[in-house]
């Protein structure tokens, strides 16, 4: 026997009793209560909660409509059912207008049991859906490793509370921190302690903070304070300090105390910007300001950022020209050193501005990917780059393509899809299209770089450490990711024979590279005789203004066919 909670809305003890005993032969231990007054139901209804409300249609002291109203007040979801001893065509349409889940009439009772069958397996199926809509919800506005709100809530937060200061007429005051050397944490004692110290930070912050205040984790080693009910903008100088305060005693992060020191960025609102966009994009400005200045802490300045206001200018546009095609793709070939064949190029984005001419990518690639727009340009330089390399056909082989990640995206949840839709879209074969990643981008966030670098690797897609040498990662600590290749990074590589120690680090990179099985490839290769020592040292790879510029696709066609070089798909 199956229990079941069932509310009766019945004046006729008779009627109760026919129902009764349909539930029992249709296999249900029916718990049941009869009310046949409004408040009797309201009591009822409030005291526990039941599976099933079977309500008659009309009673000398209440009716079906007044109880389904009262079923819906509680905003309770249980299926709802009228059985009447007579009912017309229009009542009942009014019933299931009003959210009955079913009416029959007492004549046709072999119908309910069907019906209730119907209606609990529903309710499931709703409740089922709902939890899953709950936890989308919240795994797509937490951080995982904290807790924390992440970038995606932390921004519509700010909206809320930059929307309600306007309302109420008092500032809003946005911080972002960022904790210095907290790389050094997770290089030396692992991806483990570095999650540990992160979750101790976090615990440390939110305690220091008072209740409204809100804090969130907006990746990486970055977390953002929002003061919704500060009284003035001149406060935050105490919150700051507090703040400071809290980290002061050192962390112990597996048996070793670790000093945490931070950089804060202060943007307010109304005083440096009006919607959650802009003020989170000052106070990004104003941390690496304070970065610079090695100082505690930073206030938003127009001076510390002379550019703002261009570039403010410039993301609003940046939206549309990605719709409007305004972005194009320059093709920068690389050469095989060993057998002099061109192998493969390496797409470079530029903004063609209706105003400004070609635009680079530096004056934009940052400053999209703090307002959320690097999702989309990273998917149109994908698609595009993988629909034009497929017109660089030789002997039916088309070139193989690089497309750099930035940080932001090699963090992206959503990268992988991206990709494998952007394949899908163009036709092309996961080998062919290789991913430039730089070292710094993945040290922000290691556990999920790396966990989207392995995907990306089963699926296919080759893997090159970009301007590699730059930052501090040693090869040994990436061996564990499905690196194919790494880039020396043009600094060392353009003045190789007029500086010692970048020779000296162009040979080193060649070799460590060499000893993890990976291709080597220079970059900011100028002039031949460069060309000819990186032949001599076993450098596999070249990518420079000697052998090409950069170039759009039709060019380099042009230049594919002119130029002395022979052409190939990597093998
Ligand atoms: O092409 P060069 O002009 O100036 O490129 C400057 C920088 O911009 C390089 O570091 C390169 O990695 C980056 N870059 C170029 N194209 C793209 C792109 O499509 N996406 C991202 N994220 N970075 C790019
Ligand atoms: O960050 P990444 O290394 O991916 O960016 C490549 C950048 O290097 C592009 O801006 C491209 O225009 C530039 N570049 C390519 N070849 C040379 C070169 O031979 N010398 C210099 N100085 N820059 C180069
Ligand atoms: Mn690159």
């Amino acid at each position: 026997m199956k229990p079941l909670r069932v509310l009766l809305v019945e004046d006729s003890e008779d009627d109760v009793e026919l129902i009764l005993r349909e539930l029992r032969r249709g296999g249900f231990a029916p718990e049941f209560k009869r009310v046949e007054t409004y408040e009797d139901m309201d009591d009822a209804l409030s005291r526990q909660s039941w599976d099933l409300i079977i309500s008659d249609y009309s009673m000398p002291h209440f009716d079906g409509l007044r109880a389904l109203q009262l079923t819906r007040s509680k905003g309770a979801d249980i299926p709802f059912i009228i059985v009447s001893g007579s009912i017309g065509e229009d009542t009942a349409v009014a019933a299931m207008k009003a959210g009955a889940h079913d009416y029959l009439l007492k004549g046709n009772i072999a119908r309910l049991l069907p019906a209730i069958e119907r209606e609990l397996r529903e309710v499931r199926v709703r409740q089922g859906r709902q939890q899953a809509d709950e936890t989308i919800q919240r795994l797509a506005y937490t951080d995982p490793i904290t807790g924390l709100p992440n970038r995606t809530r932390f921004r519509e937060l700010v909206q809320e509370a930059i929307a309600e200061g306007q309302r109420e007429q008092r500032p809003v005051a946005m911080l972002l921190m960022d904790l210095d050397h907290f790389k050094d944490v997770n290089d030396t004692l692992g991806h483990d302690y570095g999650d540990s110290l992160l979750q101790q930070v976090s615990l440390r912050l939110r305690s220091a903070l008072f209740s409204p205040d809100v804090i969130a984790r907006l990746g990486g080693d970055e977390f953002g304070i929002l003061l919704p009910k500060i009284a003035a903008a001149d406060d935050v100088k105490f919150v700051v300090r507090k703040l400071h305060q809290c980290l002061e005693v050192p962390f112990m992060i597996g048996g070793i105390p670790i000093v945490v020191e931070t950089s804060i960025g202060v943007a307010t609102m109304p005083e440096h910007a009006d919607n959650a966009d802009t003020l989170i994009l000052r106070a990004d400005i104003a941390m690496y300001h304070a970065k610079q200045l090695a100082s505690d802490y930073a206030v938003y300045t127009p001076e510390s950022n002379p550019h703002s206001h261009e570039r403010l200018g410039l993301m609003a546009e940046l939206r549309n020209a990605i719709e409007q095609n305004q972005l194009l793709l320059q093709f920068q070939p690389k050469l095989e050193l060993k057998t002099g064949r061109i192998i493969g190029c390496e797409a470079l984005v530029r903004w063609q501005h209706p105003r400004l001419g070609l635009v680079p990518p530096d004056k934009f690639i940052l400053a999209a990917e703090h307002t959320g727009l690097i999702g989309p340009l990273t998917r149109w330089v994908l698609v595009e780059s993988l629909t034009r390399c497929q017109s660089t056909q030789s002997n039916g082989n088309a070139l193989r393509v690089s497309v750099n990640l930035s940080a932001r995206s090699l963090h992206d949840p959503q990268l992988t899809k991206m990709i494998a839709d952007a394949l899908d879209a163009t036709g092309a074969n996961p080998n062919q299209l290789m991913l430039e990643v730089t070292e710094s981008a993945i040290v922000l966030d290691p556990k999920r770089a790396s966990d989207n670098l392995m995907e990306l690797s089963r699926m296919g897609t080759l893997l090159s450490i970009d301007d590699f040498g730059t930052g501090y990662t040693s090869l040994a600590s990436i061996k564990h990711l499905p690196v194919n290749e790494i880039k020396i990074d043009k600094s060392f590589v353009t003045n190789m024979l007029v500086d010692n120690k970048d020779a000296m680090i162009v040979r080193t990179v060649i070799d460590l590279g060499h000893n993890f099985g990976l291709t080597v490839v220079a970059e900011g290769v100028e002039t031949k005789e460069v060309l000819d020592v990186l032949s001599a040292l076993g450098c596999d790879e070249a990518q420079g203004f000697f052998i090409s510029k950069p170039q759009s696709c039709e060019q380099l066609q042009n230049w594919l066919s002119t130029s002395p070089y022979k052409i190939g798909s990597a093998g």
